[in-house]
């Protein structure tokens, strides 16, 4: 990426900020950022701002206005999404509006500007309750919200640019992301920065079904790794699972917080949230095989990290 003209959207967001640091080490040309902070915090990026060759656009992703003053490309990495399942059930108009619009956006803008890779998250969403565990890419997919749903028209109108405009393009089907820099201040943030983040004050947790959901927790610096290698694939049309290979329950993962955080009460079991996945297990051999993926962090390991005691 050194001496290259990079976009990250939704680079104030909480896997965004970590890839935008990590290109930075690189030496691009150019970073484009686009986040119009919904979610992403201007503070995750405030060291970044303000270096010469960074440019911050606080605009919507959805609006052909914001990508007008690009002028030069190589990479778009697309992250800017309504991210969460139980949003999408409360607000499908935005959440299409965000997902569907921003990527057509982010499609138009490879064309007109001859992008070499147009590398986007993706999730797990697409697949929804599946029998067979682990996850392959060739399973049926079945989305179970609004979410899911525009993460799987992203995947279908990448395929059809590769198609029609020889755009090349990467997907990336995250699964559970985690670690630092995930917000705890939203009911709709991942599990273990809520988790965390109550025990570490002492308030009470609710878990939403009986716990025995599985979920892949894979680091946030698996997933940097996964969208760079995506970038200097040589892929045309890729679909990719990124989890970390390993699964754990929600009952498992309070444990195992519960001893790092010496938290000591119980939680209190509700109701399953609509949309939720019972079980959820990446395959990662494609991306392993394909890719040179090779996740460095189990969820012990990351946690540790998350922590800082690693
Ligand atoms: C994750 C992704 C989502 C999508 C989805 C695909 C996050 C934040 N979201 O949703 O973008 O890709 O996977 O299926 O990574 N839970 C509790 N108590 C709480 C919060 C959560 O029990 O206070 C449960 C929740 O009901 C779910 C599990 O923990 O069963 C994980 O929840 P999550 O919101 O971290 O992620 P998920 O799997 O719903």
């Amino acid at each position: 990426l050194k001496g290259k003209h990079i976009l990250v959207t939704g680079g104030a967001g909480f896997i965004g900020h970590h890839l935008v640091k990590t290109i930075i080490r690189e030496k691009p040309a150019k970073l484009y950022i686009i986040d119009n902070l919904s979610t992403g915090l201007q503070s995750n990026i405030e060291d970044i701002i303000g270096l010469p060759e960074v440019a911050f656009i606080n605009e919507d992703v959805a609006k052909p206005s914001t990508v007008e003053s690009i002028t030069d490309l190589d990479y778009i990495f697309h992250l800017a999404a309504v991210v969460s399942v139980p949003k999408s059930f409360e607000m499908p108009f935005l959440t299409h509006r965000t997902n569907e619009s921003g990527f057509i956006n982010m499609l138009e803008l490879a064309r007109k500007l001859k992008v070499k890779k147009l590398c986007y998250a993706s999730s797990s969403a697409v697949y929804g309750e599946q029998m067979q565990m682990p996850i392959q890419e060739t399973a049926t997919l079945n989305p179970q919200s609004p979410y899911g749903l525009s993460k799987l028209l992203n995947e279908q109108y990448a395929k059809a640019f590769q198609e029609w405009e020889d755009i090349e393009s990467v997907g990336f089907r995250f699964f559970n992301v985690f670690g630092p820099g995930q917000r705890a201040d939203s009911p709709y943030s991942g599990v273990i920065s809520i988790f965390m983040d109550r025990m570490q004050k002492g308030e009470p947790i609710q878990i939403f079904g009986d716990g025995e959901q599985i979920r892949d927790f894979v680091f946030v610096d698996d997933v940097v790794q996964a969208l760079l290698l995506g970038a200097q694939s040589e892929i045309t049309f890729g679909l990719y699972n990124v989890g970390s290979g390993q699964t754990t329950s929600l009952n498992e993962l309070y444990d195992v917080l519960k001893n790092l955080t010496k938290y000591s009460n119980d939680p209190t079991y509700q109701e399953a949230r609509k949309g939720d996945i019972k079980k959820s297990a990446a395959d990662i051999n494609l991306i392993k095989n394909q890719l040179n993926y090779n996740p460095k962090f189990n969820l012990k390991e990351g946690l540790a990290k998350l922590i800082g005691t690693a």
